[in-house]
């Protein structure tokens, strides 16, 4: 029988994605809906990294199995690095991307491409039993397009631009955006420890 770890989101997105690129691993992966797991979490660290590491060590503390997390987003050089590690909380938790891409869209207005660089981030944290933890990133570098575009995806896939690519990742099958994505490579990296 297969050894059971719980992926720590509560994002079906991520899921998805996920399971396609651990798809191959000796274990079977759960989602915490899937465990019956509901904790709160409170996502209080300053990094991608201590976040991710938050949300392992919180849910495998509750269930006592390994257990996998990811934390992630958007950083858009002209603002800052923002949204950031708030990338989920950016105008609300509630508030649709399609709002939150305008947003940012707007606030970029009259920005020429040169100055639109962005990038995801993606930490992925494993906590085990034992007391080990383990975390990777990955990142993928592009642009912040000038109107959105594309219907696969989730969240800011629509408004983030690879201009060797020339799509947003919103334009990209499943398989293509694993292949290049900062959770594609944050995955595979934690892979090797697994
Ligand atoms: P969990 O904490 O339950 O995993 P979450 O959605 O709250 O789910 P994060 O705190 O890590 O997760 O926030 C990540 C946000 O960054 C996510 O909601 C998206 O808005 C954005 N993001 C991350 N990866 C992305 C991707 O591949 N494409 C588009 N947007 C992404």
């Amino acid at each position: 029988m297969k050894k059971r770890l719980i992926f720590a989101t509560g994002n079906e997105d991520k899921m998805k994605e996920i399971r396609q690129i651990l798809g191959d691993l000796d274990y079977e992966i759960v989602s915490m809906k899937e465990a019956g797991v509901d904790v709160d979490i409170v996502e209080d660290g300053a990094t991608f990294e201590e976040n991710a590491i938050i949300k392992a060590k919180t849910v495998m503390k509750e269930t006592g199995t390994p257990v996998l997390a990811d934390d992630s987003g958007l950083e858009i050089d002209y603002l800052n690095k923002e949204p950031g590690i708030l990338s989920a909380r950016y105008l609300g938790e509630d508030t649709s991307y399609r709002i939150k891409n305008q947003s940012l869209l707007d606030r970029l207005c009259g920005v020429p491409a040169s100055s639109r660089t962005a990038r995801f981030v993606c930490a992925i944290a494993a906590a085990f039993p034992d007391g080990r933890v383990e975390t990777r990133v990955g990142t993928i570098e592009g642009r912040i397009a000038e109107e959105p575009a594309g219907e696969n995806g989730f969240g800011y896939d629509p408004i983030f631009y690879l201009p060797d690519r020339k799509k947003t990742t919103a334009q990209l099958s499943e398989e293509e955006k694993n292949e290049i994505s900062h959770r594609g490579k944050a995955l595979r990296l934690i892979k090797e420890i697994l």
